[in-house]
Parts: structure tokens; C-alpha cells; sequence
């Protein structure tokens, strides 16, 4: 007997109109890139400076932190019939800041695959006709040839089959690995397959799932127009982004907003880095990992009350957060110079009366 479900292949969140972002006072976000001097008009950019931003086919390519799978709720073996699709698409950084991206399914990180451990997994990988580019994946929660790379190598318009079994438990990458890979992977193209454990997980209020990653590019940080990409900067591992969710700022109040969750939740952070080649010094500001699945292990004993952790380019790492008190959680890599001026920040707001018996903030 064996069910399957597809992951759906294009579902957004409302795009939230990021050229509308302002910046407010009293914003949770770090200051952007001082974009008064750093930016070039368009008319600018006519003089040797970048091209013009370029009109946008995604309104948005950052993921939803909140699109999850649900957890495991079966106990016997099952099948999967899994389809993502690589795309290249132009989309914006941030507001007036074009780029162009790949990716699985329009978003970056792509979709989180979640399966039990035993499952099998029918994975169809199909390449959008328009695009220009090889792609592939490869899966690191997969024994075989390249994780997957060497079978589902395919050219524009075509598509490519692999049934592989998910033999060991724990959260892996997934990522383009054609000879380009760093540029690829750069460009957006990786996600995250978790692999449940026979006993699965403990239970959790709620589940996030980011991506950071770098994007080197032929523009400076905040420069208004078209980025190319640069692959000379990504050679000197010197990125003009570092991103969460593929945009510079996503989740604060320049960007999308905060991601919110209810005082005393329970919350499960699933943190996927991409790269290619920048480790982040994973951090919440204002908080704690208070379980951490270091290297994405979900089997070993976890860590506790880590204060910021290492994941590895080429790494999903997960944690376990309390929410005690009210008030922003910034989601940083504590390289902080990404934080202030090169956009890898995100916030999760938490709801509630304040708890001034663990932080007061006016004793
Ligand atoms: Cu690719």
C-alpha cells in the first residue's frame, strides 16, 4: 500500500508588496545598507553603472518561514511522489534591486521535503522550457550517485525520474550540483529534506524553516538597478548579499514583517544554509537555542542552551526555542557586519502581556 502526495508547486504567500517597504521608526530591522549613499539612480547607472532594474516575473521569491510540512503521523512505511521544478526567474533583493535568480519552485529555499525514515521517495525534477541553464539535485539525505545529481541532470524542458529510499533520519540540503554548482546554489537553488526518525519528533507549538545564503554580484549592496552576477566575487568568497530566504531583510518591518507567534509557543527553527561558501555563526538575538540538532542530527543528544551555533555551508541545523516574554527574536548570523550592511536578518515577533518577573523592561 503506499500514498503519495505532491508538493504543490506554486504557493505564495500574498505577495506583500515589497516595493512598498518604509522604513519606520522604531523598525525592528538593523539599518539597511546605507542606500542614500550608496544607490545610483537608473539614470546613473546609463553611465557605466548597472543596467536598469530589470521588470520582475516573481513579486516575491522569498519563502514562507511558515510553509512546513506537517509532521509525521504515520508508522509504516510509505511512498512519496515528489515534483519540484527548476526555474530562472528575475526577482528583487530589495526594493528597486533585481537579480537574476534559480531555483526549485519559484522560492528560495525551495519546499521542505519531509518524509520517515524507511520511506521511499519517486522524485520527478522537471526544467521550465524558458529556461537557459543545465540544472540537477542533489540530495545529501540520499545514498546514490551524486545524491540524485547524476541521474536528474537535465536541459531546458525536460524532466528526470529517481526513486530513492530515505535510509537515515536527520535534516539534509538539497541543492543544483551541475559543474556550476556555487553559482547555481548562489543564485538560489537549494532546500531542505527532512528525514523523521522512526519515533519522530517532540511536539512543538509551531515550525519555521529559513535559508540564508550569499549572492555575489556585479553591483555594490543597495545599489538600485539590475545585479548581474559576478563570478569573480564569488571566486574571492567577497558576496554583496548575505540573504535570508533570498532577500536582504525580508522578515522585518522593511520588508515583509515579522513573523509572529504567541507568547509561550514552543517553536522549532529549521535554519538551511546554502552558501556556497560562507559558514554562519547562527544566532537569536534576545533568546537562546535551547535544544540545537547540531548538523541537522536529530538522533544524537542534542546541545542545550546554545548561545550561536556553526552551520556549515551545505548544512540544515534545527533548533528548539522557549518564548517566555514578548518582543522581537532577530534571527542573525553573528558575523554581524551581514547583519548591518549586507542584509541576513530576520524577526519573529512574540505576542503577549509582558512577563516583567523575567524581563522588565521599565523596573
Ligand atoms: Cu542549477
Amino acid at each position: 500500500m503506499s500514498q503519495s502526495h505532491s508538493i504543490p508547486r506554486r504557493t505564495f504567500m500574498k505577495a506583500a508588496g515589497a516595493g512598498a517597504a518604509v522604513l519606520t521608526a522604531g523598525c525592528l530591522g538593523a539599518p539597511r545598507a546605507d542606500a542614500g549613499a550608496q544607490a545610483q539612480t537608473t539614470t546613473e547607472a546609463a553611465d557605466g553603472g548597472l543596467d536598469p532594474a530589470k521588470s520582475v516575473d516573481l513579486d516575491r521569491i522569498a519563502a514562507d518561514p511558515t510553509d512546513v510540512p506537517d509532521p509525521v503521523d504515520w508508522t509504516e512505511p510509505r511512498h512519496h511522489e515528489i515534483e519540484l521544478e527548476t526555474t530562472e526567474r528575475v526577482a528583487e533583493i530589495e526594493p528597486g534591486v533585481t537579480f537574476d535568480y534559480m531555483t526549485f519552485n519559484d522560492r528560495v529555499p525551495g519546499p521542505m521535503v519531509r518524509v520517515r525514515r524507511g520511506d521511499t521517495v519517486t522524485l520527478r525534477l522537471t526544467s521550465d522550457e524558458g529556461n537557459s541553464l543545465p540544472h540537477n539535485i542533489d540530495f545529501h539525505a540520499v545514498y546514490g550517485p551524486g545524491g540524485g545529481a547524476d541521474d536528474t541532470t537535465i536541459a531546458p524542458g525536460e524532466s528526470a525520474e529517481i526513486q530513492f529510499k530515505a535510509t537515515y533520519p536527520g535534516v539534509f540540503i538539497y541543492h543544483c550540483a551541475v559543474p556550476n554548482m556555487d553559482h547555481h546554489i548562489s543564485a538560489g537553488m537549494f532546500g531542505a529534506i527532512l528525514v523523521e526518525p522512526e519515533d519522530g519528533l517532540p511536539e512543538v507549538d509551531r515550525e519555521l524553516y529559513f535559508g540564508q545564503h550569499e549572492l555575489y554580484t556585479t553591483g555594490d549592496t543597495g545599489e538600485k538597478g539590475h545585479h548581474a552576477f559576478d563570478m569573480d566575487a564569488m571566486a574571492a568568497e567577497e558576496p554583496t548579499y548575505v540573504c535570508l530566504n533570498g532577500e536582504a531583510y525580508a522578515f522585518t518591518g522593511d520588508g515583509y514583517g515579522p513573523v509572529t507567534v504567541q507568547k509561550g509557543e514552543r517553536v522549532r527553527i529549521f535554519h538551511s544554509v546554502g552558501g556556497p561558501n560562507l559558514m554562519s555563526s547562527w544566532h537569536g538575538i534576545g533568546n537562546v537555542w535551547e535544544t540545537f540538532y547540531r548538523d541537522g542530527d536529530l538522533v544524537s543528544d542534542p546541545d542545550r542552551y546554545v548561545e550561536t551555533a556553526p552551520v556549515a555551508p551545505g548544512t540544515v541545523a534545527a533548533a528548539e526555542i522557549d518564548t517566555p516574554v514578548p518582543g522581537p527574536i532577530k534571527l542573525v548570523d553573528h558575523a554581524l557586519s551581514r547583519v548591518a550592511r549586507k542584509g541576513m536578518l530576520g524577526v519573529i515577533q512574540v505576542e503577549g502581556e509582558e512577563e516583567p518577573e523575567i524581563f522588565n523592561p521599565d523596573p
